[in-house]
């Protein structure tokens, strides 16, 4: 399978996933602003809407939304536990994290990087991400990872878009739980070699 990414993006999760599942994926690196990849390629063919992660399948076929790509990628070997199975309430509580992680905290950081966005959606931004993440952090009081012992897909989503917070200037130390969290899973040997991988090491 491919993974078109670029370093320390979304992409990074799936990515993380991928290792931890113990998956070899062909990596393409992807320019942002050019939409070509490393080896010059249009990138829109690939995906039209131009971002990443997008996965290319066995079969050719094109997976996209980062928090869809990590459940997909870690069901290739469930015995990993990095999704839990269907069925089990557990699998549902992964889901909801992953649909949290995207639409309480991924679009938001994601304004920051834009330079269309307004001064004052910034700020409305700063105080949304600020509730938010005290509520992942009381979530976390007590546990390793979201799902308690566990590391899951969505650790792997929740761990890249915190990581965005020090390009935005936004202050995690408030967040004690939060801080110990990013450590614990920065730890991890699949988290490392994918840093590597990406060149973020
Ligand atoms: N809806 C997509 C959004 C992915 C996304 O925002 N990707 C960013 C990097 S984190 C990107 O590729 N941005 C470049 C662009 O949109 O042109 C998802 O949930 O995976």
């Amino acid at each position: 399978m491919k993974l078109f990414y670029m370093p320390g993006a979304c992409s990074l999760a799936p990515h993380i996933i991928a290792n931890e599942a113990g998956i070899d994926l062909d990596l393409v690196r992807v320019d942002g602003k050019s939409k070509k990849t490393e080896q010059g390629q249009d990138f829109l063919a690939t995906n039209p809407n131009g971002y990443v992660p997008a996965l290319v399948l066995p079969d050719g076929e094109l997976m996209t939304e980062a928090s869809v790509v990590v459940q997909y990628l870690a069901d290739q070997k469930p015995e990993t536990g990095l999704m839990p199975k269907p069925g089990e309430i557990a699998r549902y509580r992964v889901q909801q994290w992953l649909a949290f992680v995207a639409t309480e905290l991924h679009k938001v950081f994601g304004s920051f990087f834009k330079p269309d966005t307004p001064e004052a959606t910034k700020e409305i931004n700063r105080a949304h991400l600020s509730r938010r993440l005290a509520y992942v952090d009381q979530k976390l009081d007590g546990r390793s990872y979201l799902m308690g012992d566990t590391f899951t897909a969505a650790d792997a989503y929740l761990w890249t878009v915190l990581g965005w917070a020090k390009f935005i200037g936004f202050d995690l130390s408030p967040f004690a739980n939060i801080q110990r969290y990013l450590g614990t899973v920065a730890a991890r040997p699949a988290v490392q070699k994918t840093l590597r991988a990406e060149g973020l090491a």
